[in-house]
């Protein structure tokens, strides 16, 4: 008896090769292990059992970025149409309910919003993907993006990693760029990969961008077209700083040096908006932790 089945499956296993077909894809079912709908009702926070607020101007952030992030329902909140908005609002230096900011933030043009899972949620491989609108307007800078936990073999940034699954100057929207960040290759010298939308500018619909994650190696798309990728080899000499865990980031910044010091302060609010993210596991890989 054990002997057929032992049959069975190898003959099984050489068909599949036979196909082309490894048995591992052949046999893992991936599923979803985390999502958020943001369906709650409009005014809604983002759940705090899941996120944070990065609060205040952080000097730029090492960006020179021009706003000041809040966690004010106003900066980000649900629509109660199922989308989580994070609104860039133009800040008014004669209003005295800014004079919090503006006072001690000459640069800040914006208040605007920053959430992340640090402390909270962590990701290591797995298929992550945001349905997002972005955006436009010269220097607003829509991001969902990933940082690596600090660990014993790295020290802070560049070096515990940076994934970039979605950024978009505002003053192009036909174009979205990925990104990896890691020592030696970071800031202006990132592993950057180039969506180009054919005619229609992203900022007007719906699109999806994922990351496809996996021991050694790292794929971008957007509306489910390949982007680029890169892997362990393809960074070498650099190193692969990616097969450890991550948090999540989404934020709205302005101005700042990606999209070239631009921005346009005549207008007066810029939304993001995000329908939902989900993560699944890819090939059987991607773990969720939660602390
Ligand atoms: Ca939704």
């Amino acid at each position: 008896m054990k002997i057929k089945t032992r049959l069975l499956i190898s003959g099984l296993v050489l068909a599949l090769v036979g196909l082309g077909v490894t048995p591992t894809q052949a046999v893992v079912k991936d599923k979803l292990l985390w999502a958020q709908y943001f369906g709650e009702k409009a005014g809604s926070k983002a759940n705090s059992k899941f996120w944070s607020h990065d609060i205040g101007n952080g000097n730029g952030w090492g960006n020179n970025e021009q706003q000041y992030y809040t966690d004010k329902v106003a900066n980000l909140s649900t629509n109660g149409k199922g989308q989580l908005v994070i609104k860039a609002i133009k800040l008014d230096i004669d209003n005295p309910k800014d004079n919090y900011i503006t006072y001690w933030c000459i640069s800040c043009e914006y208040s605007s919003a920053k959430i992340s899972t640090r402390d909270k949620l962590t990701f290591k491989y797995g298929s992550i993907t945001a349905r997002a609108m972005v955006p436009q307007g010269e220097g607003m800078w829509p991001a969902f993006w990933m940082l690596g936990v600090p660990r014993n073999s790295c020290d802070g940034w560049p070096s515990c990693g940076e994934i970039d699954i979605m950024e978009v100057r505002g003053s192009d929207t036909y174009h979205a760029v990925q990104s990896l960040h890691g020592p030696g290759y970071s800031g202006g010298a990132a592993r950057s990969h180039y969506f180009t939308s054919a005619d229609i500018p992203l900022h007007t619909k719906y699109h999806t961008y994922r990351v496809d994650w996996l021991p050694n190696s790292i794929k971008f798309y957007i509306d489910d077209n390949y982007v680029g990728g890169e892997t362990k080899t393809s960074v070498a000499p650099d190193s692969w700083v990616y097969n450890a865990e991550f948090y999540l980031i989404l934020n709205l910044a302005t101005g700042g040096n990606f999209d070239g010091g631009k921005l346009d302060t005549t207008i007066q609010s810029a939304e993001l908006k995000v329908d939902w993210i989900k993560y699944s596991t890819l090939k059987g890989y991607g773990k969720l932790t939660k602390y």
